[in-house]
């Protein structure tokens, strides 16, 4: 934020955009066109995207919140067996709007015309990650793009 600029202004851009990431099982089925439609359909638009392979010690500083759970070692090497599209996304309740639209972590348990049940494989292989509070959505977009890399108003 400007210094002296407006607060409201602020929170309400914040909370009205999120990060997603195709993740690479998605990636490597050739999917990443389809979820792309699925949330445009949604609502949501792409002001920001990438392709890109993350290295090993980017995933662990993305995913460190797990570091100490048994699947972290698995779920690295997942999200670095090839590339994910990261992307921001603009909606209105951006982050409570996409974690719905992605359904549960276990697409068995995810409710029907989710991302993850329509597309994903398994709790690893769950085809799309979404921040999951307007604090962590900040954190995310600064890991995979600059301010000025974000389109608005379009
Ligand atoms: P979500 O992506 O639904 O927010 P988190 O944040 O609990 O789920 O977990 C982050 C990622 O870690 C998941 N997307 C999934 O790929 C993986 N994961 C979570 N729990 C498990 C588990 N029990 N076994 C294997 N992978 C898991």
């Amino acid at each position: 934020m400007e210094p002296g600029g407006d607060l409201e202004w602020y929170v309400s851009a914040m909370s009205n955009r999120t990060l997603a990431i195709i993740k690479p099982d998605a990636v490597a089925r050739g999917l990443t066109g389809k979820i792309l439609a699925h949330l445009e359909g949604e609502g949501f638009h792409v002001a920001a995207i990438r392709m890109l392979r993350l290295r090993e010690s980017e995933a662990g500083e993305f995913y460190s919140v797990h570091r100490s759970r048994p699947f972290f070692p698995s779920l690295i090497a997942f999200m670095i067996s090839g590339p994910c599209v990261p992307m921001v996304l603009l909606r209105d309740a951006a982050v409570a709007t996409l974690r719905r639209s992605i359904g549960a972590t276990d697409p068995r348990e995810a409710d029907a015309g989710t991302v993850r049940r329509l597309f994903a494989e398994s709790k690893e292989r769950n085809a799309i990650h979404a921040s999951d509070s307007d604090e962590n959505a900040v954190r995310e977009e600064r890991f995979f793009f600059a301010e000025a890399d974000v389109l608005r108003g379009q």
